[in-house]
């Protein structure tokens, strides 16, 4: 028996844990590490991870489908790694001869971008190695409004700032739940809302912005305003006006350190308190005060989350909430937001753009690319036009978190070539030529290098594997690379043919840093502190555009529309018929985006089908009692769920939790047996619905309507029938 530490990749806390390892070598439990160098504690996700690892529904050898994708259930024979890698190279190969190698995709997900930091940084190599600029990713469902913010306000996609959580006096925390969701594009401990209580305590303050009135939003926290969805940017831009007109704002600091921070004022002058209050829902006295507040903080910090990067304006959203900050001078302050130094601190100047050439379209991507990537939200259009006839997903599942489901499986039909790569046979694997089986988080080497940077206090972990592979599972690094090898092509097993999972590869990093992992294994919890930067060297560190000044309103916002846009789509919104209802997303500790809903533990026991929230107003306007069996349709898509009535909605606003909707998932026997819809079967694709810039998808307040599935109710039985929903 052994006790040896490692770090949990499901979410960016990356909290620390210790595996009790048995003689035979296998896990037997996983338990907290009280003393980890984070201070956080995990959540029941990460202490059930076992029920993943040992799931008897778990990819353990790689599978070739044999029946046409037109059959919605696929028929797998076992095949071997060597002539798997062989005929998909051999097929790839002969894709980029005969129609260029824009026709080969691929789309890499959250256990890839977030999770495992050597199987991401072989993303990059194979798409140059097949010459693709058809680069797909979760980001444009989740956070790409604030890369493509950074790489154009900053010069870099890599400057990502996070509120000093730690210090501030005031955090305004935007579209976000912390308490369920513990925080994106910021690595923080869970600490199930201490450092939050803590503000309060020492005298701050916490305000939520969000349409439901949210588990984190506690008497020991702070409020919530509940805000009309999807009109984040309004509030912030009547928010950044107030602060201005009661001179809240630095001049000679944004002189010194900004520029053209007067063309914004010019952009969004119209857009006061008084004017967005009817379509924001928050009183225009209410936004004053919360000015009044900022502007008598000591420090103060915005941060926004994916309940506004998924809104249509993610990108000017974030303009604002920085612009904001760095008006107010929070920008590079203690207390502020901030920009923790991480294991590599230096960010690659944005050089250039490359343009990709389509039938739906010229798309561009930057120079490097970072971490941008083309819409998700265009590459069922993209198979439907013929350009894309090869998709190759790695730790991804668009058929369920991509919008568009009934679309997406018509055109992956057409497909010549579908690759999976992943832990289960998901919905997309379903579908998939072959699926090939990875290895989890146990099973191999990492560091915490993908939120690097973005830890409050910054630190780093080295972690061996747990165990090896079971069975034929292997880690992303390696297969990626194979792949690369089969396509004929140099890659890093040539110069480290017996590494399996890209530890070679940390050894570098490391190295760059002076350290080796040596020391990481003989420090304590096998974790180091990172030096911490003073927050104030933010200007020298992650400002990288050559004049070395924040671009406050960049020309290409101006040249893409984003503030037209913002006009249209607030005419829009006075013009839409009182009553109009939006859906939102709504995540529960009891699911993960689309890939918890296997281990009965953590979906099926506790939860259950997914129903639809609705405000107590909007079913009593309906006559709709909570169990009631409702049709969710809009343009896009039909769903029908079972209502639940929601209090903590406000009316016009109803709620549904992504990742459900696995009935076709016949690889996860748990999750397709239990009852739910996708809602993203209803979130619009079309060229107008992503956002200029940053190919943000859109998924929240997104037009829906409702109507009774169900006119009467029987009663069958000693307790009321299950609801049936597809
Ligand atoms: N309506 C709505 N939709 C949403 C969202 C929302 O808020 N509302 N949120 C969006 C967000 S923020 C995101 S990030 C995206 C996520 O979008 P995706 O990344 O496409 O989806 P996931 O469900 O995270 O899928 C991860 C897949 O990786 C597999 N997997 C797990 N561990 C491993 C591993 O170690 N290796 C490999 N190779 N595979 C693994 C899982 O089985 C699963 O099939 O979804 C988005 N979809
Ligand atoms: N349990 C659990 N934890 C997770 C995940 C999961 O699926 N389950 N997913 C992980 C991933 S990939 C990510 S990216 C993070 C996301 O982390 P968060 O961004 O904190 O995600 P959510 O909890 O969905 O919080 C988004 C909030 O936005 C609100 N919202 C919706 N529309 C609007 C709007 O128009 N305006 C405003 N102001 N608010 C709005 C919603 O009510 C919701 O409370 O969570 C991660 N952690
Ligand atoms: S909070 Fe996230 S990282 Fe921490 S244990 Fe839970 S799932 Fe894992
Ligand atoms: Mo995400």
């Amino acid at each position: 028996m052994s006790i040896k530490h490692t770090f949990c990749r499901i979410c960016e806390p990356a909290c620390g844990l210790l595996a009790r390892i048995d003689n035979d070598g296998q896990i037997a439990a996983l338990l907290p590490d009280p003393n980890h160098i984070s201070g956080g504690r995990p959540c029941h996700k990460g202490l059930s991870f076992l029920d993943v690892h040992r799931d008897p529904d778990r990819l353990n050898w790689p599978l070739k489908r044999r029946n046409p994708r037109r059959e919605a259930r696929g028929a797998f024979d076992r095949v071997e790694w060597d002539a798997s890698l062989a005929d998909v190279a051999r097929r790839l190969n002969a894709l980029r001869e005969q129609h260029g190698p824009n026709s080969v995709a691929i789309y890499y997900g959250n256990p890839f971008g977030v999770a495992n930091a050597a199987g991401w940084a072989a993303v990059e190599p194979l798409r140059q190695a097949i010459g693709t600029q058809m680069i797909f990713s979760a980001g444009t469902q989740d956070v790409t409004n604030k890369t493509a913010a950074g790489a154009e306000i900053y010069g870099s996609s890599g400057v990502l700032t996070i509120p000093d959580i730690a210090n501030t006096h005031y955090l305004l925390c935007i579209g976000a739940n912390p308490l369920v969701s513990r925080w994106t594009a910021m690595s923080h401990p869970n600490d199930d809302l201490a450092s939050l209580r803590a503000i309060v305590d020492r005298g701050g303050k916490v305000v939520f912005v969000n349409p439901r009135k949210i588990e984190s939003s506690t008497p020991a926290t702070g409020p919530t305003l509940q805000i009309r969805p999807g009109t984040d940017v309004y509030f912030l831009a009547a928010l950044f006006l107030e602060l201005d007109s009661r001179g809240a704002f630095d001049e000679a600091r944004i002189a010194s350190l900004g520029k053209r921070m007067n063309e914004l004022r010019l952009r969004i002058k119209g857009y006061t308190a008084d004017v967005v209050e009817a379509i924001v829902g928050i009183q225009a006295s209410q936004i004053r005060s919360i000015a009044a507040d900022i502007a008598a903080a000591p420090s103060a910090a915005i941060y926004i989350s994916t309940g506004v990067n998924q809104s249509r304006q993610g990108t000017l959203a974030y303009l604002l909430s920085e612009m904001i900050n760095f008006g107010t001078g929070n920008l590079g302050r203690k207390g502020g937001v901030i920009k923790p130094a991480g294991i590599v601190d230096h960010f690659a100047r944005t050089q250039g753009v490359a343009t990709v050439e389509t039938s739906i379209g010229t798309f561009e991507l930057p120079e490097p690319i970072g971490a941008a990537t083309l819409p998700a939200a265009t590459i069922t259009r993209l198979i439907e036009s013929g350009d894309i006839r090869a998709l190759l997903v790695f730790g991804g599942n668009p058929i369920l978190t991509v919008g568009g489901e009934e679309q997406m499986r018509r055109a992956y039909e057409s497909l010549d070539l579908l690759v999976s790569v992943d832990v289960f046979r998901s919905a997309t694997g379903e579908l998939a030529d072959y699926v090939l089986p990875a290895a989890d988080w146990l099973e191999h080497s990492d560091l915490t290098l993908l939120g690097s940077g973005l830890q409050p206090q910054p630190y780093v972990q080295y972690t061996e594997a747990m165990v090896p592979p079971a069975h034929e599972r292997r880690n992303g690094w390696w297969i990626l690379n194979s792949l690369i090898s089969a396509l004929g092509a140099p890659s890093a097993l040539d110069v480290a043919p017996d590494d399996h999972d890209g530890h070679s590869m940390f050894a570098e990093i490391l190295k760059a840093a002076g350290l080796t992992i040596d020391d990481l294994m003989q420090s304590p919890g096998n974790a180091r502190p990172i030096d911490q930067k003073p927050p104030e060297s933010f200007f020298e560190r992650c400002v990288v555009h050559p004049d070395g000044k924040i671009d406050c309103c960049p020309e290409k916002f101006i040249e893409r529309g984003l503030f037209d846009r913002m006009a249209s789509i607030f005419a829009e919104l006075r013009a839409e018929a009182p009553g109009a209802l939006k859906m939102i997303s709504l995540r529960t500790r009891y699911m993960h985006n689309s890939w918890m809903g296997n281990a009965p533990r953590i979906n099926h026991a506790i939860r259950g089908a997914s129903p639809v929230h609705v405000s107590p107003e909007d079913a009593n306007a309906r006559a709709l009692l909570d169990g009631d069996i409702v049709r969710i349709f809009n343009d896009v898509g039909s769903v029908k769920a079972q209502v639940r009535i929601d209090a903590d909605l406000p009316p016009g606003t109803i709620a549904m939790t992504h990742g459900y909707g696995q009935r076709l998932t016949y690889g996860m026997t748990v999750a397709s047996a239990v009852d739910g819809a996708n809602c993203n079967a209803l979130l619009p694709t079309d060229d107008d619905d992503i956002e200029p810039v940053s190919y943000m998808s859109w998924m929240t307040a997104v037009p829906v309507e409702l109507v009774s599935a169900e006119p009467v109710r029987t009663y069958e039985g000693p307790g009321l029938a299950t609801a049936i929903v597809e």
